[in-house]
């Protein structure tokens, strides 16, 4: 898969996407990964990025021209080209799900109050947020879609940490879970998990993952 992200802080993503998993990823060639700036398709020598609100109001917005440019350099036929921003669809391990089934993702990031509108009536193809609350800029929200996308790509996770078994595609929380030692400090992990009985661990591990979720998160039971 390849990821193209627009972004007017670059040097933001130097590091987390350098880590770990994704850094797998993106050596073993199943993500190709690159960070654009913004900047570079701005016009004039200030390389001006953002103007004034027309009405008037707070705040200043990224200007149409530099952003129309810019994705209509990366685009590609196929393209799916998403804006991140606290006005789009709520992002969900389903839509990551979705997004890894494509080719080619175009993340724009916004900054100030936001785009021109007209940026989203004719360049994007989709508008996410990450969640109720406000961010400086779309760059983390950038990287967590980055993230949560890649480990679902296929080669991505090795067996044992595959994603097909994971809490959040059985639709309920995690069951609670010990390692040793089998004592700590007066808490002892439960009999049935040291009784060696498998189906009865099965059970327990499903009634507790159903008793989790319905305390802490009943909207995922709905
Ligand atoms: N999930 N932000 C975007 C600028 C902005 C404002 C309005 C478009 C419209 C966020 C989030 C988020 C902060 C990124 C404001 N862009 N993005 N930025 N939560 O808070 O995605």
């Amino acid at each position: 898969m390849k990821i193209d992200v627009l972004t007017l802080f670059p040097a933001m993503f130097a590091g987390p996407l350098d880590e770990s998993i994704i850094k797998r990823a993106r050596a073993a060639g199943l993500l190709d990964l690159n960070i654009h700036n913004l900047r570079d398709w701005a016009h004039d020598r200030h390389k001006t990025v953002d103007d004034r609100p027309f009405g008037g109001g707070p705040g200043m917005l990224l200007k149409p021209e530099p952003l129309f440019e810019a994705v209509e350099a990366l685009r590609q036929k196929g393209t799916r080209v998403i804006l991140l921003s606290p006005a789009g669809r709520r992002f969900d391990q389903a839509i990551a799900g979705e997004l890894a089934g494509r080719k080619h993702l175009l993340l724009v990031t916004g900054h100030y109050e936001g785009f021109d509108e007209r940026v989203r009536e004719r360049l994007a193809d989709d508008e996410l947020s990450i969640g109720d609350y406000v961010l400086t800029n779309g760059a983390l929200p950038a990287m967590v879609v980055i993230d949560a996308v890649t480990r679902l790509l296929p080669g991505v996770l090795g067996d044992d940490e595959s994603s097909a078994d994971e809490s959040f595609s059985r639709g309920l929380l995690e069951y609670p879970q010990y390692t040793r030692p089998a004592e700590f400090r007066e808490m002892r992990v439960p009999d049935v998990l040291i009784s060696g009985n498998h189906a009865e661990i099965e059970k327990w591990r499903r009634e507790q993952a159903k008793r989790r979720t319905k305390e802490r998160r009943p909207d995922l039971l709905k």
